[in-house]
């Protein structure tokens, strides 16, 4: 090879050894007259030797980058190397389904801390200091924070304080749901101490159970996407709302396994009622004037029904073959004309 032979030139010539250095060398141990003499012929000796090895090193460069170019090809249309790929939690995206059926019936999303006051997640909901709710063994508590009416801070145990602080801060006509983490000391194959719910709230002049009807069936034929859908609505009880109903959705058994629609049984899915007046005064506004209906639900329990998950608890084990079997593409976003569960 020309670039081997080379190297070996310019180590015979220049290199530690080399014949150009040995002569160099030998300068030391000559007269001043010698040196002044050679000196300089030596070095032009040198420059020499070094200017046509610079020369033969730049023609092996050329010579290699004419064959590489002649032989090298970069295929562009060759597929991109698989990278690891995350799946969005069925949590969030029964979380993003539900935003985007909502807002296509004109609700808003609205948040809120998940450190809470007791006013807020207990007294303004009409909550009474004797409710089991709001006992120690069923409530997370901080021990040494307190708000200004010097009652403990705590972990909300529902999102509906969200709604409160809504209907606190801004003018009916409202509409929002308030979806979000919420806990519970509570444990077993079906509670986990921190759960998803999400609440809706409508306050408006005029509002009747009608509307509350209306909106639960809309919303839950769009999100088990099928327009069999029947609803059962039962008298209930909640502190918060009056009267109280609770809602069941009817199922049909196909090969032996339930699907949603028909009505051969019955599931419960959501509570539900029209916003009682204490609260409605709590915050502020006349319930005379303005009325509104609530309801709420479990997320985690939704999509279980929905996607067929079975266990509760895997949903917050991270472990990533669940992930990966029950998660959904980032990329599929939910909407209404795609499929919201597409
Ligand atoms: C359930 C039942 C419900 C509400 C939540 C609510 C919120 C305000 C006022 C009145 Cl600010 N009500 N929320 C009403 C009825 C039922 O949840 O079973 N949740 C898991």
């Amino acid at each position: 090879m020309f670039a081997e032979a080379l190297e070996q030139f310019r180590i015979g010539s220049l290199g530690k050894s080399g014949v150009v250095t040995g002569l160099l060398k030998t300068l030391g141990g000559r007269t001043d007259d010698e040196r002044a003499q050679l000196g300089p012929q030596f070095n032009a000796l040198r420059k020499d030797f070094e200017s046509v090895i610079a020369q033969g090193k730049a023609e092996v460069e050329e010579v290699d980058l004419a064959a590489r170019l002649a032989t090298e090809r970069l295929d562009m249309t060759l597929p991109a190397p698989e990278a690891p790929r995350g799946t969005v939690h069925p949590v969030s995206q029964v979380m993003d389904e539900l935003a985007e059926i909502f807002a296509d019936m004109g609700f808003a999303v609205a948040e809120g801390p998940e450190i809470e006051d007791d006013w807020h997640n207990f007294s303004a909901l009409n909550i009474p200091e004797t409710h089991p709710a709001r006992a120690m063994h069923d409530t997370f508590y901080f021990p040494d924070q307190m708000a200004l009416d010097g009652k403990k801070m705590l972990l909300r145990t529902h999102t509906s304080p969200v709604q409160i602080r809504t209907m606190t801060s801004q003018e009916p006509p409202i509409r929002i749901i308030a979806p979000g983490r919420v806990y519970r000391s509570d444990s077993d194959a079906t509670h986990t101490p921190m759960f998803h719910q999400i609440e809706g709230l409508v306050i408006d002049k005029g509002i009747h159970l009608g509307h509350l009807k209306w909106t639960l069936e809309t919303f839950l034929k769009a999100f088990f996407e099928r327009d069999d859908v029947v609803l059962r609505l039962r008298p209930s009880y909640f502190p918060f709302t009056e009267p109280s109903v609770e809602v069941d959705v009817g199922y049909s058994v196909v090969k032996g396994k339930r699907v949603i629609g028909g009505s051969e049984g019955w599931m419960e899915v959501l509570g539900s009622g029209m916003v009682h007046r204490k609260v409605i005064e709590a915050c502020g506004l006349d319930p005379d004037v303005w009325q509104g209906f609530a309801f709420g639900t479990g997320v985690d329990r939704l999509a279980m029904l929905k996607y067929g998950m079975d266990d509760l608890r895997a949903f917050f084990d991270g472990d990533n073959r669940w992930l990966q079997h029950y998660g959904f593409n980032a990329l599929d976003v939910p909407t209404l004309s795609g499929g919201v569960g597409a």
